[in-house]
């Protein structure tokens, strides 16, 4: 391809418009459009809130007539689709632009080169693959949802400078100080969900929401793993839930390690969204195979892999089926009476939670604890990036370790850099998308 030094300076614009939106658009992919005439930018878009208007069309409505013969770059090949709106690719034919720059190809079946087609049928020189990495990490989200059929997982730890992500016992405490916070805050605004394992919601009693002024709305839903459903009545997060949807993800008989059958479709979480986002609702149900839905408390057997302490008042593993399941679903009331939304999934398999967080919309996920999920997910090899902030105070004795270091993160990981943030630093790895 024949691109320029500035075609890659307009592509990143376009690139920084996509990721103005990040988060906020699911389940549809946030782009960004840029229309230059004579070397300056006529015209800006980004993928509205909730995901439409789509970039190119507002992009092309500011530029007007000045669009006849400019060039649009855009982060993602144009659609070719009539879905809610008409296709971009038809937009950008009649407003007579001459040239398009296209970072990266669009994995959606209605799509996937058809947008490029129908702009070279009309005589438009495209150009593809500018930026195309940086393109697909601002995209990363929405292409593994559409060609893994998961959610882009994202986990996130602060470790003390001995190693330490915590103290047993003592719910929170500051390892990193307030601009790392801070960054996780943004961070949370940006993802469609964050979990975390019943023992750091029981010991941390967090609330996973953003609390940047003005941007709480962005707060992203909260998912606990707690097969024995023992998420506290008094928690933040089952306070909050009827303000920031909370799901819980308990056990079900069938979806135990030790009963499963293989070959079986995984089961999935039930096909309604409680995202800011959508799902695509034929997508959703082609991949809904069985519905664990609510109203399902079942004997449950041990937990198979540690799961941390018991919620005080938490029925002992060894009393009878019978008192067992009783005891189970007055707690399936009480949270579902309280908002909270009750799913049963094998919280121990990734591999079978995530498609079905996925067939619900979701696109993004931020993983934050504690030390048992985050290697729940690396050993499960559904970890596409990792945030590691250091502080500089240490935890010593009584510390929980850290499930990952930096000299034992998998080759499959890139160290993308490490930069200072605040008092702390933070590594980053990433996996290609
Ligand atoms: C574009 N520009 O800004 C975006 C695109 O449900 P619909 O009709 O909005 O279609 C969703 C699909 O449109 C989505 O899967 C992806 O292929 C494309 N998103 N396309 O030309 C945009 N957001
Ligand atoms: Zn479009």
């Amino acid at each position: 391809m024949s691109a320029s030094p500035d075609d890659a300076q307009f592509m990143q614009e376009a690139i920084r418009l996509g990721l103005l939106h990040l988060g906020q658009t699911s389940t549809n992919p946030s782009v960004g459009c840029v229309v230059v005439r004579d070397g300056t930018i006529v015209g800006r878009g980004t993928t509205a809130v909730g995901g439409r208007p789509h970039a190119e069309p507002q992009a092309l409505a500011e530029a007007g007539e000045l669009a006849r013969g400019a060039t649009a770059y855009v982060t993602l090949e144009p659609c070719s689709h009539h879905g809610k709106t008409p296709p971009c690719a038809d937009a950008l034919i009649s407003s007579g632009v001459s040239r398009v720059v296209i970072s990266v190809t669009d994995p959606d079946e209605r799509v996937s080169g058809r947008g490029i087609a129908m702009l070279r049928d009309a005589g438009i020189t495209v150009e593809t693959g500018l930026m195309e990495k940086e393109g697909r990490h601002s995209l990363a989200a929405y292409l593994t949802r559409q060609t893994k059929n998961r959610p882009y997982v994202i986990l996130k730890l602060a470790v003390s400078a001995d190693g330490m992500i915590g103290r047993k016992g003592e719910g929170q405490i500051s390892i990193t100080g307030p601009a790392a916070r801070a960054e996780v805050q943004t961070l949370r605004a940006e993802t469609d969900a964050i979990l975390v394992g019943i023992g750091t919601a029981i010991a941390d009693d967090p609330e996973l929401t953003v609390r940047i002024p003005g941007m709480q709305a962005r707060s992203p839903v909260r998912i606990v793993l707690d097969p024995l459903l023992q998420l506290p009545e008094a928690s933040k997060l089952v306070k909050t839930a009827r303000d920031v949807p909370v799901i819980v993800v308990g056990s079900e008989e069938s979806s135990l390690p030790e009963m499963d059958e293989p070959g079986l479709p995984p089961s999935v979480l039930p096909d309604i969204s409680p995202t800011r986002g959508e799902i695509d609702s034929q997508r959703a149900s082609s991949q809904a195979v069985d519905v664990g839905t609510s109203g399902r408390a079942q004997p449950i057997s041990p937990p198979v892999g540690e799961m941390p302490g018991r919620a005080e008042g938490g029925n002992s593993t060894s009393d009878a089926d019978d008192t067992a399941t009783t005891d189970l679903e007055a707690r399936h009331q009480a949270l579902e009476a309280a908002g909270v939304e009750v799913v049963y999934c094998n919280p121990y398999r990734p591999d079978v939670l995530l498609p079905a967080l996925a067939s619900r919309g979701i696109s993004s996920l931020l993983v934050e604890g504690g030390a048992k999920t985050a290697r729940l997910f690396l050993d499960a090899g559904l970890v596409d990036r990792i945030l590691l902030y250091q502080g500089p105070g240490s935890i010593g004795n009584g510390g929980i370790e850290t499930p990952i270091r930096k000299t034992d993160i998998s080759s499959d990981f890139r160290h993308v850099g490490t930069r200072i943030v605040g008092d702390d630093t933070l590594d980053e790895y990433e996996r290609e998308v």
